[in-house]
């Protein structure tokens, strides 16, 4: 009998589409103001670019995901929660939803609890997990489109599995890296691949 796999999945990016809620709400917010489209974003920080942009863009792209309901009005991307709910009933795996808080932690740890309850369920509850390091967390896998995951542990138990999103689409990552294109991709093949 093989051992369990543990499966770590990214939420913003991954299972919720961050940067689509995004631009939704800072162009609804500030329709005279430039904006980035989704096809032009470049690096992880969306307010770093927005910052590039014009300085006082930073902080006005700041205040969207700082206030209230920005979380929980994000929208599942394209076959995210079916994947996990899929994963989660396949023998010898554990799934569990890592994801980290923005430090602004009025609104968002609270949303995060909530967009889990309603999407996937108030029994996935128990698989949340939020960090500000990655690295602590021990699993086999981590699915999450930030390019560099680092933290306190420089030798972290996971694989890293980048998942493909606007702003890391046109990286060209080291070839020992995996990409997941979308949960349209093989998923399933890199689960097994772990598998003893
Ligand atoms: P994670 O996807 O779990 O690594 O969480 C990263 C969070 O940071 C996620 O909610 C997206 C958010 N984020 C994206 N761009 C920026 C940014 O420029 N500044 C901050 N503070 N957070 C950002």
């Amino acid at each position: 009998a093989g051992k369990r796999l543990r499966v770590l999945v990214d939420m913003d990016g991954v299972l919720a589409d961050f940067e689509g809620g995004f631009l939704k709400k800072y162009r609804a917010r500030y329709p005279d103001e430039p904006f980035i489209t989704l096809d032009d974003r470049r690096g992880f920080w969306v307010s770093t670019q927005y910052g590039q942009l014009r300085s006082d863009l930073c902080e006005k792209a700041i205040s969207i995901w700082q206030s209230k309901g920005f979380f929980i009005d994000l929208q599942p991307l394209p076959g995210g929660v079916e994947a996990v709910k899929e994963m989660a009933r396949m023998d010898d795996t554990d799934v569990f939803i890592c994801t980290s808080p923005i430090k602004h932690y009025k609104h968002c740890p609270y949303e995060k609890y909530a967009w889990v309850e309603k999407h996937l369920g108030g029994d996935f509850l128990e698989q949340v997990i939020l960090t500000r390091d990655k690295t602590l967390i021990a699993g086999d896998l981590l699915i999450d489109d930030k390019p560099d995951i680092q933290g306190v542990e420089p030798r972290p138990a996971w694989e890293h599995i980048l998942f493909t999103a606007c702003h890391n689409q046109h990286l060209s990552v080291c070839p020992s890296q995996r990409r997941l294109l979308s949960w349209s991709d093989d998923w399933r093949a890199i689960l097994d691949s772990k598998r003893q």
